[in-house]
């Protein structure tokens, strides 16, 4: 079975998605996503002008030769861009694969080891207030676990809000440079436990509750953050600060028990390494999307496995539903599953996705359709050209740049 040819589409129906297609000499074609939130064309570039041409005439079913050949054999090894363009081209060919099983993919993984994909939502407010009806949407709506994102009092901007009320976060904005936000550490550390606290006290401990710190505190700060949200129980923290030093954990390990989420901007399972082994962290954040595709998310989750860390996938709605069905795919074999993220999609996205994944009750299923499940509908997509789009950066009260 030939490749006969590798197309690359960005298109942008509310946002940018980078998808590429994988067509072969019997019929069956295969997509893959290669969304780099805010440096999609760094990966179109990298795909249609170094890998694709590449590809034609190889064979579609040597998977695995086919990675280590563009990852060993591009010299550069890992870097964001790189892995994203691989990690595309490793889903592609598991669709093609899957599809010439005639099997869902997680059949072809090894089966089902689990009923539903267990996934968490996003509930944001700008206050308490609005936090708490959100809350009691999501719950309304199903969800099981529920990230709790709020604006903290005295900051102009912070992480995770939605532009407008009962709307989703969509952190990148228009344009070709980025938003300016203004953040203050001391003024979160000191309001966050209230905000726990009052969503434990209206809805009980039921739910999981989820937090994402998007790399913004120090290692003494996350690990004073991690012991003031202990008596609230949260499923974890995320991203407490950057993991660059991966030995800075160790701190933050001494002083909480409350469970450690890192690695949406992983790209490889050389980045998970100090982390696993120095059991410094609970979750394992990685997606197909940017970690190497199925290939390269099964390694990392059988070293997680070692370590008896499990996977809580990156699932923001800048991974394109190509990711979503791929991630569900993963989550539905991997023996140590955690959680996923969902954040769904708009009805303009999705019907540029035509796909076989469903939510119901908290849960989500990928389907049974062989492949990934998942198609891309090139024509309407030319009705959504690239539009230039970045992701924010913050400032710290005085002016310094500080991690966004
Ligand atoms: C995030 C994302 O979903 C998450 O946990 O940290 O919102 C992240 O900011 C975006 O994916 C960046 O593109
Ligand atoms: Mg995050």
């Amino acid at each position: 079975m030939r490749i006969a040819k590798a197309d690359v589409f960005v298109s942008c129906p509310g946002r940018n998605f980078v998808t590429l297609k994988i067509s072969t000499d019997c019929g069956l074609s295969g997509v893959g996503d290669a969304t780099l939130n805010g440096r999609e064309l760094a990966v179109v570039s990298y795909l249609r002008d170094h890998l694709c041409p590449q590809l034609v005439g190889r064979d579609a079913q040597q998977i695995e030769d086919i990675w280590q050949y563009f990852y060993k054999g591009g010299y550069w090894r890992r870097g964001p861009v790189t892995m994203s363009a691989i990690s595309a081209i490793d889903m592609a060919l598991w669709d093609i694969k899957a599809k010439a099983a005639k099997m869902p993919l997680y059949q072809l993984l090894g089966g089902a080891s689990r009923e539903r994909v267990l996934v968490y939502g996003h509930c944001t407010g700008s206050t308490i207030d609005a936090v708490l009806d959100d809350y009691a949407r999501h719950q309304a709506s199903g969800f099981k676990a529920i990230r709790v994102q709020c604006g903290i009092p005295g900051v102009a901007s912070s992480y995770g809000l939605a532009k407008q009320q009962g709307g989703k976060y969509e952190p990148a904005s228009k344009g070709k440079r980025p938003e300016e936000q203004i953040w203050s550490t001391e003024k979160y550390l000191n309001f966050i436990p209230t905000l726990f606290d009052k969503i434990r006290s209206r809805f009980g401990e039921k739910d999981h509750l989820l937090h994402d710190i998007h790399h913004r505190l120090t290692p003494i700060e996350a690990a004073r953050f991690g012991k003031s949200v202990e008596p609230y129980h949260l499923f974890w923290m995320e991203d407490p600060t950057p993991a660059e030093n991966q030995a800075c954990f160790r701190l933050i390990r001494q002083h909480t028990v409350t469970p450690i989420a890192v690695g949406e901007v992983f790209n490889s399972i050389w980045d998970c390494k100090q982390l696993m082994e120095e059991q410094l962290i609970d979750y394992i954040r990685t997606t197909v999307t940017h970690a190497g595709g199925i290939s390269g998310m099964r390694r990392i989750a059988d070293f997680a496995a070692l370590y008896q860390i499990r996977t809580g996938s990156h699932g923001a709605s800048d991974l394109s539903p190509v990711s979503m069905a791929a991630a569900l795919h993963f989550d539905m074999w991997v023996p140590n599953f955690g959680i996923q993220e969902y954040m769904g999609y708009s009805e303009a996205m999705l019907e540029l996705f035509p796909r076989s994944w469903s939510f119901a009750d908290g849960y989500m299923h990928p389907g049974d359709a062989p492949g990934l499940g998942v198609d891309f509908n090139e024509k309407l997509a030319e009705q959504y050209p690239y539009e230039p789009a970045c992701l924010p950066i913050a400032r710290l009260e005085d002016g310094t740049l500080w991690n966004w």
